[in-house]
C-alpha cells in the first residue's frame, strides 16, 4: 500500500514536472556581464530538492523565469544531501535553499519565501 502510494505520487509529480517543463516561462534577459556576475554568486547557493515534488517545481520554474542556473541537490532517501540538509538545515523538507555567504550557512525553507528572496535578489528592478 505505501509502494502504490509511493508510486502515484511520484507518478503525479513527474507529470506535473513534464508539463511545467513544456510551458516554461520566457528567461530573465541581462546582459553578458551582469549574467556573469549573477553566476558567480550563484556558486554560494544550492537548492535541496526532489525532481517530482511539486514545491520544488514551483521554485525550479521560478529558478528558470529569472535566469538563475543554480546547482541543484537531490535530497530524496539514501543520498547523502539529505544528510547534509537534516544535519545542517535541522530538518528534511524540501525545497530548501542553502546560501553560503560571509562566512555564514543559512538554509531557507518554504517556496514562497525562496521564490521572493530569490525575486528581491536577483529580479528585474
Ligand atoms: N510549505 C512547504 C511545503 C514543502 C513540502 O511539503 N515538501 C514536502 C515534499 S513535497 C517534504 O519535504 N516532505 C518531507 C517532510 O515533510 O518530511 C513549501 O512550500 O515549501
Amino acid at each position: 500500500m505505501k509502494f502504490l502510494v509511493k508510486l502515484l505520487r511520484e507518478g503525479l509529480g513527474g507529470i506535473i514536472a513534464f508539463i511545467s517543463w513544456i510551458t516554461r516561462p520566457r528567461k530573465l534577459k541581462r546582459t553578458p556581464e551582469s549574467q556573469t556576475a549573477v553566476e558567480n554568486e550563484l556558486q554560494n547557493f544550492a537548492l535541496y530538492q526532489f525532481f517530482a515534488c511539486p514545491f520544488c517545481i514551483k521554485t525550479r520554474r521560478a529558478l528558470h523565469r529569472l535566469n538563475l542556473p543554480m546547482e541543484t541537490r537531490n535530497a530524496q532517501a539514501g543520498n547523502h544531501h539529505r544528510t547534509e540538509l537534516q544535519q545542517g538545515g535541522g530538518r528534511v523538507k524540501v525545497p530548501c535553499l542553502r546560501i553560503d555567504e560571509n562566512g555564514t550557512t543559512t538554509w531557507m525553507y518554504e517556496s514562497g519565501d525562496i521564490i521572493q528572496y530569490l525575486e528581491r535578489r536577483f529580479g528585474a528592478a
